[in-house]
This record gives C-alpha cells, structure tokens and sequence, in this order.
C-alpha cells in the first residue's frame, strides 16, 4: 500500500492543472456581492474561499470530499464491523479525496502511531500548568512549544523551492495529528484525574490509544464513540472559525504549529468550538437549577426563556451556513439510539430537540432554530463517564486538525498566496457613496 505521501505527491500535478482550468476559464467570473452589511456583519454569504475539503450545503448539510455522513458510514472501513468509520480512514479521505483500503489505513495508522512521542520539555511544560489554565489555554501552548520541531519553519529558514513547500507542511502536519491525543491526554489527566497517563501503544489505532491514554479504553463502546467523534468534528468547510484562522495565519507561510495555535485559539470562542463546552454546562445548570434529572418540556421551556431573558444564547443551536439540524447532530441522535437510549441526559437532549427550535423560531431573528454538532455531544461522552466539560474543546481540536491542517498542504501544494483582504473606514464608505 503506497503511502499517504507518495499518494499525494501523486495527484499534486493534476491538482495544481485543475486550478490552473479553473483560473483561466472562471477567473474574472463574480462569486457573490459584498455589501456594506456583509462588511459589518460578519462577511456572511460572501463566497471568498477556494477550500476543498468538504463543502456545507445549508439545506443539506456538510459533505467531506463529496461524501455526506450517511455515505462514510458507507464507504469508509471501520474498526469493529458495522461501527464507526475509523478516524485515519478519515485523514486519507480529506488528504487525498479517495477511499482509503484498509490496507492503506493501516499504513497511517502505523506512521501516525511512530510519531506519536513528545519531546519532554512539552511533557514538562504541560506538568507545571496550573488546574485552573483552561484546557484550551494549555492545548495552545503545548502546540506552540511543539514548533520548535517544524520541519517547514527549519527548510524555510533553509530557503526550500516554493514547489517544495507542501512536504514539510505535510511532515509537520501528520507529526503534530499524532502528537495532539498525548497531549490532550496529558491535559485531561493533570486537571482532572492524577496526572497518570496509561502507556502508548503502537499497536492499536488512533482512537484506541486516545481513549487508552483518556483513561476511558476499557470501554469499547466509548472508544467506537471516539471514532464517530473524531470523523464528525474533522472538517466544516473554510469560513468556520477555526478553519478560516488556519488557512489565514498559514498564508503568511507561519508554520502548521504556529497556524493551528492559532485556530484552537479562535475554537475556545464560545460561539464556535467551546459552545461544546456549553451546551452540557447549560443543561447541568437547567438540572440543578430545576432539581431534576429528567426536567418536562414545560419546565425545559421556561428556563430556555429565562435564557434568552438574560440576553444569553441557547448553546448549541443555530448556525451561520446550516438552515436545517446539523447531520453531524443526527449521527450523534443515532449512535445514542443504538447505546444509550435510556440515558437521561440523552431524554433531555431529546426534549430540549422538541421544545428550542420553536421558541428560537418565535423570537424571529434566528435564522437557524436547529441545533448544531454541539448539542448533542456532551450527553454523549457523559454516558460514559467523561463529564468534565471544560476538556470537551480539547477533543473537537483533536478532532478538527484532520481537515484544517490536510487543507494546509493543499493550500501550499496549490501555491495559495498570502489572504490580504481590504478594510474600509465608516468616513470612505460614506465617501464611496455620498
Ligand atoms: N440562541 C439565542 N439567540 C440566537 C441563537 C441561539 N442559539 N442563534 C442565533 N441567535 C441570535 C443571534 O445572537 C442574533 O441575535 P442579535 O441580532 O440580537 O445579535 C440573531 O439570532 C441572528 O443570528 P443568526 O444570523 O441566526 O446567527 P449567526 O450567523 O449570527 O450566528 C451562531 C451563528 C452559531 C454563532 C449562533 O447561532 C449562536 O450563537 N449559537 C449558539 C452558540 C453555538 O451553538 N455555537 C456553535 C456553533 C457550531 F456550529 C460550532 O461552531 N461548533
């Protein structure tokens, strides 16, 4: 089985020629329209972005490569039979855009897991944060430290041919992917356990060793919810929060450490990646709040307006792009269905599916009422004893450097030049059209 390297060395040319088409045959072609509202708002609708990844339909939904949820469950090999789609299965879809052979998962499975060590000053760094540096604070930092190592930010330095930017990119890539589970590990066990992490081990997969070193691998189920977890967050299209910083600070030719830091810092915005966080801290807050675990619709209801009363949005609902549910929210719906479907936390997620959409409809401004990836996902790993949501952004960045750094590679494979947009001043856009 050829390598994930040599595969995409492969198909760089053909790549670079389709961009290329593209560029000559649609180049002076208008995407969309860029109004003085889209400026203050937030760019919303402005088709800016060349990402190739995955793309979000709003109708629809999220489709990596092409392939929308139900099809990965489809084509993509899995772990146990009929499971989950296995995450490196996933790594080599959004790298390549083909379908992996099990013969070629295991190939990265074995690359990933032979550069999985961390240098020790980073296990040092890591011990001495204090338990109250928010897990996502120290996921910045040990990444950061983990620069020291780029082998893009060396061969730069080194003056390496434009041409061959893409291969340090790439090797940097798949060091820090098979770096981020310790160090997530790492950061779970010294906040919240004893700062013990079970040993590595090169045999099993990537979520296997991640749940392993979580403390939580003795349950297959968690380790096959690990698996959907890690697909599920992986890519959502270019303009996300997260993805469309790594895409900027790697244009600059910051080295994919540097780019990624930077993402995990706009993920702990609590309207993009921490709302995983928030969601289950919220429901825990209705719980208490209400004294019972199994809150009625009615009662539901009510605390949702005392929410927004309190000029607080309702985590996990709504979207920027998504006019529908979330697929990555129905996936998570049916793994729940066929393991936990009694699980209470599970009813009130559930209920709380009944009863938002409609009062986010009835205040009128939401123009998504449905809920997003986040809704869902806390009940899930609280089922099998992972409660500690503060950890929860820590493994959607796990998760998100599959798709955010493979496009990374692609962005320098393709010769992406450095993202410099134009800013106005409220005076010139008064000149522009006075
Ligand atoms: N609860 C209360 N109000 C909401 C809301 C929600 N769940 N979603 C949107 N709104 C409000 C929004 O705050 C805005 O109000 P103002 O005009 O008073 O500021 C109004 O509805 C229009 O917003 P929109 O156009 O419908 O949504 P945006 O595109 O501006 O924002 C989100 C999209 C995701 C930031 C927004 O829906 C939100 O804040 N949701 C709750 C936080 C959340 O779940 N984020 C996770 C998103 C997920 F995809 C991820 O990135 N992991």
């Amino acid at each position: 089985a050829g390598s994930l390297k040599a595969r995409i060395s492969e198909l760089i040319p053909q790549k670079q020629a389709e961009l290329k088409d593209l560029k000559v045959k649609y180049g002076s072609k208008k995407l969309s329209e860029m109004t003085v509202d889209m400026a203050i708002g937030g760019m919303r609708g402005a088709n800016a972005l060349l990402w190739d990844l995955s793309l979000l339909d709003p109708e629809e939904g999220i489709r990596f490569r092409g392939y929308s949820i139900p099809e990965l469950y489809e084509v993509l090999p899995s772990a146990v039979k009929g499971g989950e789609p296995i995450p490196e299965a996933m790594i080599w879809l959004l790298m390549t855009g083909e379908v992996p052979t099990e013969a070629q998962v295991n190939s990265l499975t074995e690359d990933l897991n032979s550069r999985a060590a961390l240098p020790e000053f980073v296990e040092r760094i890591l011990d001495n944060c204090p338990r109250d540096l928010h897990p996502m604070s120290q996921l910045s930092i040990a990444v950061n430290a983990l620069q020291r190592d780029s082998i893009f930010a060396k061969a730069y330095h080194d003056g390496v041919h434009k041409k061959d930017y893409w291969e340090p990119t790439f090797e940097d890539t798949l060091n820090l992917i098979a770096k981020l589970p310790l160090v997530a590990s790492k950061i779970y066990r010294n906040v919240f356990k004893d700062g013990k992490v079970a040993p590595f081990d090169p045999k099993l997969d990537y979520a296997h060793n991640f749940s392993n070193m979580l403390g939580y691998g003795s349950s297959e189920e968690f380790t096959e919810l690990m698996r959907l977890y890690l697909v599920l967050h992986a890519d959502h299209e270019g303009g996300n929060v997260s993805a469309h910083t790594t895409r900027l600070v790697g244009s600059a030719l910051s080295d994919p450490y540097t780019s990624f830091a930077a993402a995990m810092g706009g993920l702990a915005g609590p309207l993009h990646g921490l709302a995983n966080q928030e969601v289950l801290r919220w429901i825990v807050h209705m719980v208490e709040h209400l004294k019972t675990k199994n809150p009625s619709k009615e009662q539901i209801a009510q605390f949702c307006h005392e929410t927004l009363a309190h000029g607080n949005v309702i985590p996990g609902y709504g979207h920027a792009v998504l006019r529908k549910t979330d697929p990555r929210y129905v996936a998570q719906r049916n793994f729940a269905l066929k393991h936990l479907s009694h699980d209470p936390l599970f009813q009130t997620v559930s209920n709380l599916y009944e009863v938002v959409p409609k009062i986010l409809t009835e205040l009128g401004k939401v123009k998504n009422p449905w809920p997003n990836v986040d809704a869902h996902s806390g009940c899930l790993l609280c089922h099998y004893g992972l409660t500690e949501a503060d950890f929860y952004t820590v493994m959607f960045g796990v998760s998100r450097s599959f798709g955010v750094l493979s496009q990374l590679v692609w962005d320098r494979a393709l010769g992406l030049p450095i993202e410099r947009p134009k800013s106005m001043t409220m005076e010139s856009i008064r000149k522009m059209f006075d």
